[in-house]
């Protein structure tokens, strides 16, 4: 088995355990030479030890492997019962944004155990292509109404804030507008869809009584086991609801659907790109600790922590690696590799060390060889990039200057990069 043995540590190991043991009070590791040494699992070795040659061996065997050690250990096992959903399409006013932009107003009603559970979908739409659009698909925090101005999205039925779970009055029409700069990104011909994540779950500890778990529970079942879904899981699964609405409009490519997101929903468009080929690409922008980056390099946020203040996120399984993150049967890099052959970018912020910038180019150049194995590249550079000088292969990688945000020039990059790797099959208008 090939491993890989990454950074060394110029301190005794006593001194590292006191400093990993002790949960309170925590200070996160910024100094790179404290990066404790490690092993990553190779994601081309299989259950046997024997190893992955073949695409094929991937595809049938590694790669489910893979998605079951993250369902069960890590995110929780997404629900397959079937479940009934119907799509309301409220409006398509193709005159929205001056008359650059149609917007559609979709409702996807899910149905399970006698409840309904409505998703307002809002889409935007560039006018000026006359063939179907590629779209970026991402869940916002606060609700759609936030992304921009347009006095005709609708507020959400009930905004909570994150994790309190206190009822608040909604944000400001267009209060998230510089994340979501839609102007911008229709001029580069793509169109976008966002859903406020806590319709699909609200951000918060509340043993799952609200959101959409009840409705996948068994007869009886009040509780989730420990391997089902947590918070992330079922965003994930909101944004393949999402897919399904765009499946059945023939205003939208449904070659190039990229989803994307920033922070927890930057795990969360991993989480989902990696069990839902349909996204034709991913984008995770400052996704950190449960993100893109390594868990096992313990630098700024770690597994410990991650569970401590956001219990509800993972599966209960995860918290077993508080502390303990060798035992870890997965790391990030096989987040990214789940990607594969898809293109797959990875965005970090000098600032944002919290979320490991290092860490998360690493899971990235470590995910290349299975890339490789499919027939396409992986990340193309060997060591981190510069300050903005983007990496645009198959895995991309981009650091800024900056803080933990989503920028309006990170969407030039999303869209260079969707660019570069999802030509369109279409003449372009452009
Ligand atoms: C932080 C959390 C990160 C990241 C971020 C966010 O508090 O520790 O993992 O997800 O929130 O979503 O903004």
């Amino acid at each position: 088995m090939r491993s890989y043995i990454l950074a060394t540590m110029l301190l005794g190991s006593t001194f590292v355990t006191n400093v990993w043991a002790q949960p309170q009070p925590f200070s996160p590791n910024y100094d790179e030479d404290k990066v404790p040494k490690f092993e990553l699992p190779d994601p081309l070795v299989a259950a046997d030890g024997s190893r992955v040659d073949s695409a094929d061996a991937w595809r049938s065997e590694q790669r489910p492997r893979l998605l079951k050690l993250f369902a069960e250990q890590m995110f929780g096992i997404t629900p397959t019962t079937p479940f009934q959903q119907h799509f309301t399409l409220h409006s398509a006013d193709d005159q929205a944004l001056d008359g650059t932009a149609t917007r559609k107003l979709v409702t996807i009603n899910v149905q399970g155990n006698g409840r309904t559970l409505p998703l307002d979908l809002l889409i935007y739409l560039p006018n000026k292509t006359r063939q179907p659009a590629p779209i970026f698909v991402g869940l916002n925090f606060e609700g759609n109404h936030t992304a921009h101005a347009d006095p005709e999205i609708p507020f959400p039925r009930q905004v909570y804030k994150s994790g309190s779970g206190e009822k608040i009055v909604p944000a400001a029409r267009g209060a998230q507008s510089g994340r979501w700069p839609v102007e911008q990104i229709l001029a580069r011909g793509y169109g976008v869809a966002t859903m406020y994540c806590g319709d699909i779950d609200p951000d918060f500890d509340d043993q799952f009584a609200n959101g959409v778990h009840p409705l996948f529970y068994e007869p009886g079942q009040s509780q989730l086991h420990d391997d089902q879904w947590g918070t992330i899981g079922a965003w994930a699964w909101g944004l393949s609801r999402i897919v399904d609405y765009l499946m059945t409009d023939a205003d939208i490519d449904h070659e190039r659907i990229i989803v994307m997101g920033h922070s927890r929903l930057g795990k969360t468009a991993m989480w989902a790109a990696a069990q839902d080929e349909r996204f034709a690409a991913a984008v995770s922008n400052s996704s950190g600790c449960g993100g893109a980056a390594l868990s096992r390099r313990r630098f700024g946020e770690t597994v410990q922590r991650i569970n401590q203040n956001f219990p509800h996120w993972f599966c209960r399984n995860f918290k077993k690696y508080n502390n303990n993150e060798d035992a870890l049967p997965i790391d990030q890099h096989e987040l990214v590799a789940l990607v594969a052959p898809r293109p797959i970018l990875i965005c970090s912020a000098v600032n944002d060390r919290w979320a490991d910038p290092r860490g998360e180019f690493l899971s990235g150049k470590y995910a290349s060889p299975v890339f490789r194995l499919l027939g396409v590249e992986g990340m193309a550079a060997d060591e981190m990039p510069a300050v903005d000088a983007p990496v645009y292969s198959r895995i991309g990688y981009r650091i800024r200057e900056g803080d933990h945000q989503v920028l309006p020039g990170d969407w030039s990059i999303f869209c260079d990069f969707a660019d570069h790797n999802l030509p369109s099959s279409h003449c372009s208008p452009q």
